[in-house]
C-alpha cells in the first residue's frame, strides 16, 4: 500500500535528516547536550512506529524522486547554517507527513506521537539557533585584579561549582596574549560545563576561541561590524540611558547592559546613569534581555529585582567572595524571595 511506502521513505528521510543536525552539533559546534536530545529523537522516530507493510512496500529504485534528484547539480549547502535549516526543514515535513498518513490508515495513537516529536523539533530547532542569553540569574564576569590573589581561571571554576551558567571574560590588566591564553582555558572549562561564555572587548580573541559571545561597549567598533565578523555569536551592548537602548535594539544587539546601577569602584570611566530608574524604564520599554551592572552586591540585590532585574552582573562581590558558592546561594536565596 502507498500509504505504507510514504511512512517508510517519511522516516528515513527524517532519520536521515537528525543525523546530518546531530552530527554537526557534535562534531562542529561540540554541543553534546543538543546531539544527545537528538539522538533521542531519532530513536524514537524509528522506535514509534513499527510494521513488517513499512519494507514490503519500500522500493527504492522505483522511487521517481530518485531520478528528479539525481539529475539536479549539486546541491549548493553555502555554510552550516544554511545547512542546518535545510535538513530541520525536511525532518520537520517528512515528520508531518508520516503524521497524516498514520491518520489515514487510523493509527491515531501513533499519529499523536509524531506530532509530539515534531513540535519537539521545533523547539530544537530554536534552541540551535537562537542567539540568545540562556535563562538564569547571575552573569559572572571576572577581574583578577579584584579576585583576591585567585587567578581568572579559578575564578572562573568556582564560578562553574557555584552554578553560574553565564560567565564574561573581563581583564584590563593584561596583555593580549595572556587574555587569549585565559581564554582558551576558559572555553574549555565552560564548553564541558555548557556554560554561556562571553569575551570583554576583543573580537578577535572572542571568535579565536570560539566563544559563544562578545560584549562590547558605547565607544567599541559598531554593532553592525560586529556582526558582520561573527555572524554566530550573541553580541551584547553596554548602555546608560534610554537613547542608547533604542539604538542598541535598532542595531541587533542580542542583549544589553544597562548600569551602572550603583555606584562601583571596579570600573574607572563609567559613565553616569539613573541607575535603578533607568533598569526600571528598559524592564517596561525594552525587548531583547538586559543585564544590570555595577555595584550590584548581596546587600542590595532586592532593590535592583525590584525595579525589574532579569539578569545580575557583578565582578566585585563574586571575585572577592571568601566562598563563590555560599556567595551564591545567599544572592539566589534573596533573588528567589523577591519573587514570592
Ligand atoms: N560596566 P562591580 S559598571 C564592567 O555601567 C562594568 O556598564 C559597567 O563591577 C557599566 O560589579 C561595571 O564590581 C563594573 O561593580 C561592574
Amino acid at each position: 500500500m502507498n500509504t505504507y511506502r510514504i511512512i517508510d521513505a517519511n522516516i528515513n528521510r527524517v532519520s536521515e535528516g537528525l543525523r546530518v543536525i546531530e552530527d554537526i552539533e557534535r562534531f562542529i559546534f561540540e554541543k553534546e547536550k543538543i546531539a544527545k536530545e537528538i539522538r533521542e529523537i531519532r530513536h524514537l522516530v524509528r522506535k514509534c512506529f513499527k510494521s513488517p507493510q513499512l519494507l514490503q512496500n519500500r522500493n527504492s529504485n522505483t522511487d521517481i524522486g530518485l531520478k528528479i534528484s539525481q539529475n539536479t547539480t549539486l546541491d549548493k549547502k553555502e555554510d552550516i547554517d544554511s545547512l542546518l535549516i535545510s535538513n530541520f526543514k525536511r525532518v520537520e515535513e517528512g515528520l508531518r507527513s508520516i503524521e497524516e498518513c498514520l491518520k489515514i490508515l487510523e493509527y491515531y495513537q501513533e499519529s499523536k506521537i509524531y506530532e509530539k516529536l515534531r513540535f519537539s523539533v521545533y523547539s530544537l530547532e530554536k534552541k540551535v539557533f537562537i542567539k540568545a542569553l540562556p535563562r538564569t540569574d547571575i552573569y559572572g564576569i571576572t577581574g583578577e585584579r579584584f579576585s583576591k590573589g585567585r587567578t581568572n581561571i579559578e575564578v572562573v571554576k568556582d564560578m562553574i561549582n557555584a552554578g553560574i551558567k553565564i560567565i564574561q571574560y573581563r581583564e584590563k590588566d593584561k596583555s593580549k596574549r595572556e587574555k587569549y591564553e585565559d581564554c582558551v582555558a576558559i572555553r574549555e572549562l565552560t564548553k564541558k560545563e555548557e556554560i554561556t561564555f562571553i569575551v570583554n572587548d576583543d573580537i578577535d580573541i572572542a571568535i579565536l576561541v570560539g566563544a559563544d559571545g562578545i560584549h562590547i561597549g558605547q565607544d567599541d567598533i559598531p554593532i553592525e561590524e560586529v556582526k558582520q565578523i561573527a555572524p554566530n555569536m550573541i553580541i551584547g551592548l553596554s548602555t546608560h540611558n534610554s537613547e542608547q537602548a533604542i539604538h542598541a535594539v535598532k542595531a541587533g544587539a542580542n542583549y544589553i547592559g544597562v548600569g551602572p546601577i550603583f555606584k562601583t569602584t571596579t570600573k574607572e570611566d563609567t559613565e553616569h546613569s539613573q541607575g535603578l530608574n533607568y533598569l526600571k524604564w528598559v524592564s517596561e520599554n525594552i525587548g531583547i534581555p538586559y543585564v544590570a551592572i555595577g555595584g550590584i552586591k548581596e546587600e542590595n540585590i532586592a532593590s535592583v529585582k525590584e525595579h525589574g532585574g532579569q539578569y545580575y552582573a557583578m565582578i566585585s562581590e563574586l571575585t572577592s567572595a571568601d566562598s563563590m558558592s555560599e556567595k551564591v546561594k545567599s544572592i539566589r536565596e534573596i533573588l528567589k524571595e523577591e519573587e514570592e
